[in-house]
């Protein structure tokens, strides 16, 4: 069937003109796939839009490069979530990494994207560093061994549905438990016009549980409001907001979007009304 398809957010639509190419419904959630004119083949989950092939990279190399052109060590990874397999194709960019373990709830999600969307986890899903496990990221975070990770990555839906325990603050307890000295947090943290207040209570408890937490903004053309966030947090210092020039050297030429100097800007892009609400 074609036509538009859309994401509908609080009396807006969000839309690309294409074709339903897979429907179904999984223990978890309903699975859409399409090809759509402008950005290829993409993916949504209940309803809303996840990522699609040509515009992906606003996403990934967002949530990805900050938090590993910043921590002290990234030998080990740990991804919540990400089961199209963009954000590990990111992290693998990185010669430091040596493990990455990916958790995602739904086998599906990860069939179908390697099945429609093969571009997008590219290389990842046969890279020896990268050992997958379908299951619940919940869990593994509660059951994980302390300082065991020095990058921890959430790369899940929007706090709803198998999504929603991933923003409350014992899963962040969890999070800031298992990382290694010196190592970063990252979690896409919504948009602060469309989930406004969905947004600042992630920055809120961010710095309530770490010692450091910021926002950085950037752009996600189809997800609600195109305007979007992911929010960077650590133990000993914000060491998120600048790059490693040695890391960023290595995989700057490969990014689209990303680079040293457009990570400073998206840190230093706070709207005035997160501001206020961050100082309440
Ligand atoms: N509103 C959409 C939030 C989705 C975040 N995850 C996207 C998955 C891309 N790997």
């Amino acid at each position: 069937m074609s036509g538009w398809i859309d994401e509908e957010h609080r009396g807006v639509r969000y839309g690309l003109a294409g074709v339903s190419l897979v429907e179904e419904t999984s223990p978890f959630q309903q699975i859409s796939v399409i090809r759509s004119e402008r950005y290829g083949r993409g993916l949504l989950l209940d309803g809303c839009w996840m990522t699609a092939e040509h515009q992906e990279r606003h996403y990934h190399e967002s949530l990805v490069h900050p938090a590993l052109c910043g921590a002290e060590a990234i030998e080990r990874i740990l991804v919540i979530g990400g089961g199209d397999g963009g954000t590990a194709r990111e992290c693998l960019r990185h010669n430091g990494v040596s493990h990455l373990d990916l958790v995602e709830i739904d086998g599906r999600v990860i069939e179908l994207s390697r099945e429609h969307l093969p571009g997008i986890g590219g290389s990842a899903w046969s890279d020896p560093r990268f050992h997958l496990t379908v299951g619940d990221g919940i869990a593994w975070v509660a059951e994980a061994a302390d300082a065991s990770y020095d990058v921890v990555l959430v790369d899940g839906s929007d706090p709803a549905g198998p999504a929603e325990g991933l923003f409350n603050r014992s899963f962040f307890e969890h999070c800031r438990r298992i990382l290694r000295p010196g190592g970063v947090f990252a979690t896409q943290s919504e948009s602060p016009e469309a989930f406004r207040d969905v947004h600042i209570a992630i920055v809120k408890l961010l710095r309530e549980v770490f010692h450091h937490a910021d926002p950085l903004y950037g752009w996600v053309p189809m997800y609600p409001s195109g305007w979007w966030s992911w929010t960077f947090a650590a133990l000993d210092s914000p060491r998120y907001l600048k790059a490693r020039p040695d890391r960023a050297a290595t995989i700057a030429g490969g990014c689209e979007i990303w680079t040293p100097r457009w990570q400073e800007g998206g840190f230093a892009a706070m709207p005035a009304f997160v501001e206020r609400a961050l100082q309440q």
